[in-house]
């Protein structure tokens, strides 16, 4: 499947509702491409939601993309599965899942490089600006972006406190997207800001 550009949007079930709620408001909004990221659930919980995210990607025309957790990724017939540095390496993953999107964090150009090395298919990069989402991310800021931008060829979307306002000037940068939590799903109507961010990245 082929990788969508623009609004890469990431579940959540700390804005007062599900994960399922999250991809179908996001996806409501014109979200191309979807990631469930959840941290804390039993496995079977995570197989359930991501079922059923996967089924509403389906019906949409998204990707689909697991975060973490390559074992769920394919048990549910997910596109793809994101993988930060601590979690399965990408050649492990690569075996399992050879057919697979694998995107993979980056917060260095060391980190990108290697990814790209061993056959990511795309970059999560930053935190580009602050977040209260993630607790543990560096931020890199526009200069550790464009320092990445400037020496990988796969492409990136950059991640980490992104708002409507920033993404003319990421487009401008070479970003392929951009992923974002809390300014979508924190608005008081997710699905409009969804349509906001998608028609502002179209410009
Ligand atoms: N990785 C780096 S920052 C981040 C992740 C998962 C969180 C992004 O969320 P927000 O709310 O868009 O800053
Ligand atoms: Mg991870």
């Amino acid at each position: 499947m082929e990788l969508p550009g623009g609004v890469y949007g990431i579940t959540s079930a700390d804005f007062g509702g599900t994960h399922v709620e999250a991809a179908r408001m996001l996806l409501e909004g014109g979200v191309k491409i979807i990631q469930y990221r959840e941290k804390n659930a039993s496995t079977r919980r995570m197989f359930e939601e991501a079922s059923e995210i996967r089924k509403l990607c389906s019906e949409f025309g998204a990707v689909f993309i697991v975060n973490d957790r390559v074992d769920i990724a394919l048990a549910v017939g997910a596109d793809g599965v994101h993988l930060g540095q601590d979690d399965l390496p990408l050649a492990a993953a690569r075996r399992v899942f050879p057919n697979g999107i694998i995107g993979v964090s980056a917060r260095s150009v060391e980190e990108a490089l290697a990814a790209e090395a061993n056959g990511a298919t795309y970059l999560g990069v930053g935190s580009v600006y602050l977040t209260n989402t993630k607790a543990d991310t560096k931020l890199i800021g526009e200069e550790g972006l464009m320092s990445i931008l400037g020496r990988v060829s796969i492409p990136v979307y950059a991640i980490g406190g992104i708002k409507l306002e920033h993404l003319r000037k990421l487009k401008a940068y070479g970003v392929k997207g951009v992923a974002v939590v809390s300014a979508i799903l924190g608005d008081a109507d997710p699905r409009e800001a969804a349509k906001r961010f998608v028609s502002e990245w179209m410009g």
